[in-house]
């Protein structure tokens, strides 16, 4: 079977804005999103988001909740691979906003989310997620990373 890795991301959700980063290098570069990256061996999870948010922009949340898993399917000409991200969110944090080599923090008001420069799946669960609720999905990106196909379910119980 082909393999899967394991991912996170974090969002820091307050009530009037939300903290985003544009990523600065690698995997998505020039994108807004949520912090995370790749979950290590040794770790759960969780504790690789803990460890992604805090490297990326210097937070340590207090109200940590998981808000869905994502399961996106790269297709290559030679190969098809699998990233399974787990989301998590959190209104409150210690810990200053701080810039690292991986993010540039932002904060935005809700109503100017730029949707423009995010991933392009994140438009069809980000709903879910402001009105605060779960979900499960599935997104297959072609090989120029256009999103080609994909599904998304409410899944309150998460
Ligand atoms: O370690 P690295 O930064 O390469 O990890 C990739 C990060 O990008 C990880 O936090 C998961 C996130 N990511 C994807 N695809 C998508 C996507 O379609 N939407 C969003 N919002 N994030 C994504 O890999």
């Amino acid at each position: 079977p082909d393999s899967v890795q394991l991912a996170t991301l974090f969002w820091i959700l307050e009530p009037n804005r939300v903290l985003l980063g544009m990523k600065k290098r690698g995997f998505g570069v020039g994108k807004y999103n949520g912090f995370g990256g790749k979950v290590q061996a040794d770790e759960t999870p969780l504790q690789g988001a803990l460890r992604e948010l805090q490297e990326e922009c210097g937070l340590i949340p207090i109200d940590t909740r998981p808000r869905g898993i994502l399961l996106f399917e790269f297709v290559e000409p030679d190969k098809r691979w699998y990233l399974e991200v787990h989301l998590y969110s959190a209104t409150k944090f210690t810990g200053n906003v701080t810039e690292s080599e991986e993010m540039r923090p932002e904060w935005f008001a809700y109503p100017d989310v730029p949707h423009g420069k995010m991933w392009e799946d994140d438009k069809y669960w980000w709903p879910i997620l402001m009105r605060d609720s779960n979900f499960l999905g599935h997104f297959v990106f072609d090989n120029s990373q256009l999103l080609s196909r994909g599904l998304v379910r409410e899944c309150p119980s998460i």
